[in-house]
């Protein structure tokens, strides 16, 4: 079993429905067991003109492949009616893959960890609730490194209802 970080997002239909859909679904998936889900995460759109999005993280405990992963979480965005018209346009569901075990993956479909990570304070903070803060990344850093460098600005914790 390996240990997985998945980000959600969501900026049309609803978004905070999409994510409890989404994680309704992530518990569903085979050889997998969801192991917690952060609060969820109001912020503004990186593109101006955007609604605002729900951003949360999710772990899994799973024996899947990674690109059998990729695969799930895509047919997951697919039933939630995601449509790709445009990269970085509004999403009904957005999964990515942020870390895979301590595995660094750079395959052309999947590229790991995310490399959205670093910078965007609505993935480091809800990752922060699940993950240990001495976690490392591939690269030696440790998340609390990544928190000193990403400050709380513009989120808006929403606790589970
Ligand atoms: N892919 C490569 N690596 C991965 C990975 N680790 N996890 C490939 C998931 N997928 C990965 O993704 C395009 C391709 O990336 C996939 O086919 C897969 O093979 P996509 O989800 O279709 O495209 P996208 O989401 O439009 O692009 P991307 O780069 O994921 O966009 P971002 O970075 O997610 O940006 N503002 C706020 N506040 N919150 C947000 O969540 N999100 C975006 C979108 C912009 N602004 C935002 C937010
Ligand atoms: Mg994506």
């Amino acid at each position: 079993m390996e240990r997985i970080y998945i980000g959600m997002g969501s900026n049309l239909a609803d978004p905070a429905e999409q994510l409890r859909s989404a994680v309704e679904a992530l518990g569903q998936l085979s050889l997998t067991t969801l192991a917690g889900v952060s609060a969820f995460y109001q912020s503004d759109s990186l593109l101006p003109g955007q609604p605002r999005y729900t951003n949360a993280v999710a772990a899994l405990e799973s024996n899947m492949a990674p690109l059998e992963l990729l695969d799930a979480l895509q047919a997951i965005e697919n039933d939630q009616g995601r449509e790709r018209l445009e990269r970085w346009g509004p999403r009904t569901l957005d999964l990515d893959i942020l870390l895979f075990g301590d595995r660094l993956i750079d395959e052309p479909r999947l590229k790991v960890p995310h490399y959205q990570i670093q910078e965007r304070a609505f993935v480091l903070y809800p990752l922060a609730e699940l993950a240990p803060q001495d976690l490392r990344l591939p690269d030696g850093r440790t998340l609390n490194d990544l928190l000193a460098a990403c400050p709380f600005v513009g989120l808006e914790r929403i606790p589970h209802a």
